[in-house]
This record gives structure tokens, C-alpha cells and sequence, in this order.
């Protein structure tokens, strides 16, 4: 028996329209350490994205270092097992791997190569042992893959659809899967783990950046071999199987990193692996430390609904600090002009336990020009490919290509890499 603890995206760092998250990250790491002793976790898997940016605040270095060591000092058997996201620097997470690699914990950032340039499977193979101290498994810990760190040799068209990228990932994972079979002994089983967009994943607008394995490249699920009893994959904050297989899964994300998130069920997965394969598994719901309101919901009402909504709130005083109010999202409808909308929220909200993040003010009525009241959308409201679309949109009349669209998205994935 073999018990695996799976998450993934914790983003430590991040911040929701400018409010730290540092709170709501210490509880949950707290409450991890928790489920560890609590469900005798032999191995805790971390499917990337650690951290919200490559050049992430000395804050959420710590708390990363702190829970590291916190989770070691308690079970210092545990095997944990960390892959790079797209988020993270590769270079940066790898650099601990020296001095982490003693206290049974796997950092795998970027993708090793011989000095020859050739792909080092090996190095991406981590044995998991049980609580007798034997190897039980083998985990291949694939680590976000960005198109450089593809093997030359894929011929574009031999499989998936001519995408010599998903080929290339393909190949690759084989390459490791195949290290594995080398390695095992008859009742180990494999365990796979990836930063990826799977195909039929379902996608939160607002937070994932679309990456390789992203829209235009999601990988099917066959990736991961038949004989993988289970597969740890991040990327998607919401939790879900992959392909109708119940072995492979997004664990999703412990908290909501965008206002649309709030409905997700957070989660961590424990599987339990018998021999060569899964035996069971189920979801562990992670509390939620700061309540996500949406007022009145996200189809809006009218400014006079929304203002009886908003007096119905908690006051202030009776509610604990304000770093522990819940976030708000505002949504009026607008039939007419309402310039002071901004100020009327604002004055709505004044003495109540709320921290306004969003307001969002929805056009619908008569279909008149309502220029002159375009809500004030803030930079942070869009991601950069919002942006580009709208450029895009301005200079050519027309929608960018899906080859401009990766290009893009590619860009801005190097320009994070570059802050490392
Ligand atoms: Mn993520």
C-alpha cells in the first residue's frame, strides 16, 4: 500500500487585484501538514506552479521553505515530489535541489539534458517508498515543458494530428515511462506527473495563462500509458479527471486565484495505489479561509437591487480583521448612463466587512450609446492576450490567428521566465 497526497497550483504570492493571499496560503499550508500525519502520506506530489511568478516575494519563499522543512520534521520519510508549472522559474526551483534532495524531497524545474544535449530520463525518474521503507513505485516527474525542451528528432505528422509539439510530448513522456519499466520490479507500479493542458480540460478564463499543451496543443490523455496507475497533473484550477480516466487528474487548486473560481470545490486527492495500480481514491476538501462574494451574482441586477444586497452585508465591526473579510465582486446592470456608480458602491460598502476587488458594470437595456459611461476597466482586469486581441482588432479589423495567438502566448511566457 502506497499512499499519495496530490496538489497543485498554490501560486504562493499571489495577489487578487492587488490583496495578498498570504493568509489564505498559511492556513492551507497549515492544514496540509495536518492531512499528512493524518492520512499517513507516504509521498506528497506537487504538480507545478508553486509559486505565482518567477521572481516570487521573499514572503513566499518562506512559506515554501517553512512548510518544506515543517512537513519533513514531521514525517521524515516522506518522499515529496515537486515539478516546475508554467509559472515557475525552472532555474530558480531547481537551484534548492541540492540541499533539498537529502531531506527526500525531488525538485525537478527544468528538464535534464547530458552535455551531449540528449534527454537524461533517468533524472526525471523518483522512486516512492511505502511505510516499510521499500520503493513501491516509480514516478516519472515531468515538469512544465516549453517547445525547446522537446526532442529534435519528433517528425511533424506521424501522429496527433501533425502537431509536432503534442508529438514531441509525447514522445518524451515515453522516453521516461520506458526508463521506468527498466527500472521497476514486478508489484511497483508507475506513477506520472505533468504541468499540462490536457484535451476536453476545462479552462478558468481569467487565471490560466494559456501555455504549450494550452488551447492549441492540448495533450490527449494517451500520453499517460495504460500501466500508470496514476497520473498527478496541474495546471487547471479546477479538479478533474482527464479522458473519462479516473487515474488521471487535475488536483485544482487549494484556493479560488480569480473571482469566477469561487464555485470550484478546492481540493487535495489522496490515491491509494495497491501493487501495480490504483485502488482507490478520494477528493479532501480544503476549507476556505476568506469567503468570494458575488453580489448579486454573476448575472447582475440593477443598481437599486444591488444596493439592498449590499446593505444586507455584515458591519465591520462585529467581523475580525479586514485581511479576513471576504472578497466582493459587485455586478450592476446598467440600462443608462450611472457615472457615479464607482462612488455609490464605494458609499454602499462604507462600515461593512467587504473588500471590494471588483466592480463590474453590465450594459443591456435599449442598446444607446453608453460611451460616455464606459466602466473604468483596469489594466489588471485583462490578461496580455486580451490586449493583443484588442490591438489586434483596432490595427487589423480582425481577429488574430491561432499562429499569432501561440506566438504570443509564447512571448509572454519568456518575458516571466526572463524576471528568474
Ligand atoms: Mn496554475
Amino acid at each position: 500500500m502506497l499512499r499519495l497526497l496530490h496538489t497543485s497550483d498554490w501560486h504562493l504570492g499571489h495577489t487578487l487585484h492587488d490583496l495578498s493571499r498570504k493568509r489564505e496560503h498559511a492556513a492551507f499550508l497549515a492544514w496540509l501538514l495536518d492531512r499528512l500525519d493524518e492520512h499517513e502520506v507516504d509521498a506528497l506530489l506537487i504538480a507545478g506552479d508553486v509559486f505565482e511568478t518567477a521572481n516570487p516575494p521573499s514572503h513566499a519563499m518562506k512559506a515554501w521553505y517553512a512548510f518544506l522543512a515543517a512537513a519533513h520534521g514531521r514525517r521524515p520519510d516522506l518522499d515529496v515530489v515537486v515539478i516546475a508549472g508554467n509559472h515557475d522559474s525552472a532555474a530558480r526551483l531547481d537551484a534548492a535541489h541540492p540541499l533539498l534532495e537529502g531531506l527526500g524531497i525531488q525538485v525537478v524545474g527544468g528538464v535534464p539534458r547530458t552535455e551531449a544535449g540528449a534527454l537524461a530520463p533517468e533524472k526525471l525518474l523518483v522512486p516512492l517508498h511505502d511505510a516499510s521503507g521499500e520503493v513501491a513505485a516509480w514516478c516519472v516527474a515531468v515538469p512544465f515543458l516549453r517547445p525547446t525542451d522537446l526532442p529534435p528528432r519528433v517528425q511533424p505528422g506521424l501522429l496527433d494530428a501533425g502537431d509536432p509539439l503534442v508529438a514531441g510530448v509525447r514522445a518524451l513522456y515515453d522516453d521516461v515511462f520506458e526508463a521506468a519499466r527498466a527500472r521497476r520490479q514486478p508489484g511497483q507500479a508507475l506513477v506520472g506527473m505533468g504541468h499540462c493542458y490536457m484535451v476536453g480540460g476545462s479552462l478558468s478564463e481569467l487565471s490560466e495563462r494559456r501555455i504549450l499543451g494550452g488551447n492549441q496543443h492540448a495533450l490527449p490523455a494517451s500520453i499517460f500509458p495504460s500501466d500508470c496507475a496514476y497520473a498527478a497533473l496541474g495546471h487547471l484550477h479546477r479538479a478533474q479527471r482527464v479522458g473519462g480516466r479516473e487515474e488521471i487528474r487535475y488536483s485544482g487548486s487549494p484556493l479560488p486565484l480569480a473571482i469566477d473560481e469561487d464555485r470550484y470545490r478546492h481540493q487535495v486527492v489522496l490515491a491509494e495505489l495497491e501493487g501495480e495500480a490504483m485502488a482507490r481514491w478520494e477528493a479532501i476538501a480544503v476549507p476556505r479561509s476568506v469567503e468570494v462574494l458575488r453580489v448579486p451574482g454573476p448575472a447582475g441586477a440593477p443598481w437599486e437591487t444591488v444596493a439592498a444586497e449590499l446593505a444586507k452585508l455584515p458591519s465591520a465591526d462585529q467581523a475580525g480583521q479586514p485581511e479576513d473579510w471576504p472578497y466582493l465582486e459587485v455586478r450592476v446592470c446598467l440600462d443608462g448612463p450611472h457615472p457615479s456608480l464607482r462612488r455609490d458602491v464605494e458609499d454602499a460598502l462604507e462600515g461593512k466587512a467587504a473588500r471590494l476587488v471588483k466592480l463590474a458594470a453590465l450594459r443591456g437595456g435599449a442598446g444607446g450609446t453608453l460611451a460616455d459611461d464606459a466602466p473604468d476597466q483596469a489594466l489588471t482586469d485583462l490578461q496580455p492576450v486580451d490586449v493583443l486581441e484588442r490591438l489586434w482588432a483596432r490595427t487589423h479589423g480582425s481577429e488574430p490567428s491561432d499562429v499569432i495567438r501561440g506566438c504570443f502566448d509564447q512571448l509572454v511566457d519568456e518575458l516571466g521566465q526572463q524576471g528568474a
